[in-house]
């Protein structure tokens, strides 16, 4: 960063490192809605043994492995606590490192076009200052599953409507397509992902309360976490969050779907392959719930167990969540949580006396048809785990 991007950049997030430390609820301690329970034990006689590991975790957790497009780092949930709800720049997950090709020695600028008036480049540095606090929330790769392709940070970053403010778009042109840089030079022209391109109306970025994100946690974006701009669509799939956002270019409403939204569109739960951009249902992430660690206890000689786990993603919260621990059993109530935002994860726990020795399936569900649910409806996020 040249000495004038630093401090302009300074600047637009200068301030909000003390907003983010003065007296937000969660900020000292326990978020709100992570079960706080969790951190106490109801009961004197109950000792904490051990954690009993799924098997069907991932086995590259908690590394980076792997370059440019195959590039990953997958957070290890089990280690979830209520004081780790926020997490660390350095484990947040990462899906894409940075582009070799990648050229940030020159001020960084986002490409405006369209049939507009005047098409625009719009230096970053002069944007910063509109920067402001976001909050917290959760990013979730529509392929991580169990994967630990999902974190939460406290964002800053300025609101894309202030952007929008910055053109008159044609009125045939209300569609918008926010891409990010993508050149990797070991690109393999078969590699259908590359080029990381989503088409919005200006509505579902105004409703989602879209920004585009300048510091997580505090700090500059990491180089593979998008530096110095990334796209965040709050309750909308990772893919829909382009990292080193380089380009803003009004369509048509006739728009064909990209590259990059028609290979997501499986994992979005789009019908089909849409050919048109219109066609495509909003990508966000449905109500979502997954145990993430079995914990054995021992109380008066006597094995029991708590299930630990996340809730996230929908529209809104629920006191509905559900437990089921075979294909064959019920579903019973969550015992300990409270669900109060949607906007990032919360935890969950689950006091469990396996009746026998063997394997179990771990699933979730919400006991409420009118929720959408897609991957708690198809079982994506169960576990399985055995108890000897
Ligand atoms: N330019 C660009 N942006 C991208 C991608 C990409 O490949 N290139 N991957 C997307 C996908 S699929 C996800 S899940 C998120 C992951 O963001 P993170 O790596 O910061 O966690 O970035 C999105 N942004
Ligand atoms: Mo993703």
């Amino acid at each position: 960063m040249s000495e004038l991007t630093r401090r302009s950049f300074l600047a637009g997030s200068g301030g909000l490192g003390v907003l983010t430390l003065a007296g937000i609820p969660g900020v000292a301690g326990v978020w709100p809605g992570t079960g706080a329970a969790l951190t106490s034990v109801d009961s004197p006689d109950r000792t904490f043994i051990r954690n009993i590991p799924f098997i069907d975790s991932h086995d590259r957790l908690e590394r980076v492995y792997g370059a440019g497009l195959d590039g990953r780092f997958r957070q290890d949930l089990s280690l979830l606590t209520p004081q780790t709800l926020i997490t660390p720049n350095e484990r947040f997950f990462i899906r894409t490192r940075c582009p070799d090709l990648i050229d940030l020695s020159v001020p960084w600028t986002i490409r405006i076009t369209g049939r507009i008036a005047q098409e625009k480049e719009l230096i970053l540095d002069n944007l910063l200052p509109m920067a402001e606090p976001m909050g917290v929330h959760l990013l979730e790769c529509s392929g991580s599953g169990r994967g630990g392709l999902i974190s939460a940070a406290r964002f800053t970053g300025i609101p894309f409507e202030k952007v929008l403010g910055q053109v008159e778009p044609s009125d045939d042109e209300q569609w918008i397509m926010i891409s990010g840089f993508d050149q990797h030079s070991d690109f393999n022209p078969d590699y259908d992902e590359r080029g990381c391109s989503w088409i919005f109306t200006r509505e579902q970025l105004t409703s989602a309360g879209a920004f585009l994100a300048i510091t997580m946690n505090g700090k500059p974006l990491s180089r593979d976490h998008g530096f110095p701009v990334r796209l965040v669509v709050p309750r909308w799939y990772g893919c829909c969050c382009p990292k080193w956002v380089n380009a803003i270019r009004y369509v048509r409403d006739s728009a064909a779907s990209t590259n990059h939204m028609r290979t997501f569109a499986g994992r979005t739960h789009q019908d089909g392959i849409p050919d048109r951009a219109r066609d495509f249902k909003p990508a966000t992430i449905g109500l979502s719930a997954m145990a993430i660690r079995v914990e054995q206890w021992s109380e008066n000689g006597e094995s029991l167990h708590r299930v630990v786990g996340i809730i996230w993603g929908g529209a809104r919260t629920t006191d509905k969540l559900v437990i089921r621990f075979n294909r064959d059993g019920d579903y019973v109530p969550v015992e300990d949580y409270t669900h109060e935002t949607n906007r990032t994860w919360s935890l969950w726990s689950h006091w469990w006396r396996p009746p026998k020795p063997g394997r179990y399936e771990i699933r979730l569900q919400v006991d409420d048809d009118s929720i959408i649910k897609p991957r708690l409806d198809r079982g994506s996020y169960r576990r399985r785990i055995d108890i000897s």
